[in-house]
């Protein structure tokens, strides 16, 4: 990327300390204008390609209900979506918001439908899903590729949550994916909203609690969810995790306490060690 062509958009050398004090402090951070409006552009057209063309999982409620569903490892699925989970500035955030190096784990490209034909997505975090041990924790970056406001259910985030004591027990189901049951306090804790427009990004460590409400509006709301973790993260089995990807429940044979970093090509460096 040309020095042009990040003018009047956040990099990793322009991002303020106190957007990494506010992720630090909240486990969450909305960063705006990352993106150019062309960059966006491309990687929209190739979002609605893929959600046309690619196998989907969902996010059962039950009772017919689905929260969205989502193409799994989007990266995979051409050249385009993988530019975005590698891209300079999206992940030389993440890394400068983690503190130490991260290699991209996964990405999914998230659909909730409009018309309030999802339903929101439930309170949860990502660590009790996924099959590594991460320091740094791993984060997500959340890029909207259609602007989220308030009415095509934006993410929502329980701030300070991810500093709630651990461990839990993995084969837990209620402290894993019921963390407002089995924290109740957390019940009475406020929740910060945080609608975006394209170009933004949002960022949240993988222990804080958050969620998302209904599409009301007529627009599929798009998102490409990519999942970094430390260059140093170790596989776990996670049962929910095997669970739900069932054609590679232990990312192809991994070993309990096995670098990630043995599958490089896989899983790679991304930011500054790209
Ligand atoms: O987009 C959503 O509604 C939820 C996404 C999410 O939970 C995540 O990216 O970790």
């Amino acid at each position: 990327m040309t020095a042009q062509a990040t003018e009047g958009l956040t990099t990793p050398d322009t991002l303020s300390d106190d957007l990494i004090t506010y992720y630090r402090t909240n486990g969450f951070v909305h960063v705006p204008n990352v993106l150019s409006a062309e960059e966006v552009a491309e990687f929209r057209a190739e979002a609605q390609r893929q959600l046309k063309a690619s196998e989907k999982l969902t996010w059962d409620m039950g009772g017919g209900d689905i929260a969205m569903d989502w193409v799994p490892d989007a990266n995979k699925h051409g050249e385009i979506l993988r530019r975005l989970t590698m891209h300079p500035s999206v992940a030389g955030i993440a890394e400068r918001l983690a503190g130490g190096p991260l290699r991209m784990f996964k990405s999914e490209l998230l659909r909730k439908a409009g018309n309030k034909t999802n339903t929101g997505t439930p309170h949860h975090d990502d660590q009790s899903i996924l099959p590594f041990h991460s320091d740094p924790p791993a984060l997500t970056a959340w890029v909207p590729l259609v602007d989220v406001p308030l009415a095509r259910g934006p993410m929502s985030y329980i701030p300070g949550s991810h500093r709630r004591p651990e461990p839990v027990p993995l084969d837990d189901e209620v402290a894993n994916l019921r963390p407002l049951d089995y924290w109740s306090e957390l019940n009475y804790q406020p929740m910060t909203t945080k609608p975006a427009r394209v170009g933004d990004v949002c960022y949240h460590t993988d222990r804080v609690v958050h969620s998302a409400t209904v599409n009301e509006t007529d627009t599929d709301r798009i998102v490409l969810a990519t999942i970094y973790m430390s260059a140093y993260a170790r596989y776990r089995h996670n049962p929910f995790y095997s669970g739900t990807y069932l054609d590679d429940p232990d990312l192809g044979g991994m070993k309990p306490g096995e670098l990630l970093a043995s599958r490089d090509e896989r899983f790679p460096l991304v930011g500054s060690k790209a």
